[in-house]
């Protein structure tokens, strides 16, 4: 069984719908972060960087030294992968097309999901009237949505495909509708994320339940909440 440390976000979501694609048993642990349920020193013992999703895998890939202690994994790019080799499904074998897949999900890691992060936090958390760093964080976004377009004219997935790296990049493509950008304007990730949306994994992974907040609306938020997001309740929290 894995456990699922999981809030309704597009890095949630990479892991939700791999877990639906691979059918790894598994249970996900809602985790409410205006709460601040990340911020706790038991939640940094599984992941120490206090940020979701992490899983918690109680019956771990057996290697040379394996034990029986549940395995934590941090970091939605490392729990794809690692789900990749427990299943064997969703990275492929050929090793271009393997090549391609850890690119493409090192890509989603490194930018398209950090620049376009910032410009959700610019857009609609920060105190209005930023326009540097609006302006910077969503060129930023279009300069890699022009990427995304790039490469997926050449190709039906980002490796020949579909892998973990349309996995991890999808529910990204998703959310650029919150900060005032359509899909319409790049029609190749726009023909490859309508596809990618049939799928009855990334239906139910996605499902209505697990909804994340993509309206455009600045969410209105208490001190605290701020906080725990934000500022110095999750400066403060204890490691350990
Ligand atoms: N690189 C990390 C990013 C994780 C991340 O930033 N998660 C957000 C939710 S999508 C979070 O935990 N935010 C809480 C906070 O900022 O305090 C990953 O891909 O797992």
């Amino acid at each position: 069984m894995i456990d699922v440390y999981f809030t309704p976000t597009p890095n949630g979501h990479k892991v939700s719908i791999m877990l639906e694609e691979t059918g790894l048993p598994h249970r996900l642990i809602n985790m409410d972060m205006l709460k601040g349920d990340h911020l706790t020193p038991e939640y940094r013992r599984i992941n120490p960087n206090g940020r979701l999703p992490a899983i918690v895998d109680h019956e771990p890939i057996n290697g040379p030294e394996a034990d029986s202690e549940p395995l934590p994994v941090f970091e939605s790019g490392a729990i794809l992968l690692y789900l990749a080799e427990k299943s064997g499904q969703l990275l492929p074998d050929d090793p271009r097309r393997r090549s391609q897949a850890q690119q493409w999900l090192m890509w989603q890691m490194a930018s398209f999901g950090p620049m376009q992060g910032q410009a959700h936090h610019f857009i609609r958390y920060a105190p209005e009237g930023q326009t540097y760093p609006v302006e910077r964080y969503r060129n930023e976004t279009i300069r890699l949505l022009n990427v995304l377009n790039g490469r997926l004219s050449e190709t039906d997935y980002l490796a020949e495909e579909y892998s973990v790296a349309d996995i991890a990049t999808w529910p990204w493509a998703r959310a650029v509708r919150a900060i005032g950008l359509t899909l319409e304007d790049y029609p190749a990730v726009q023909r490859w994320f309508d596809e990618i949306a049939q799928r009855p994994a990334v239906i139910s992974g996605t499902d209505v339940k697990n909804a994340a907040n993509l309206s455009s609306a600045r969410p209105v938020l208490s001190q605290e909440q701020w906080s725990n997001l934000f500022g110095k309740n999750m400066l403060n929290a204890p490691s350990r």
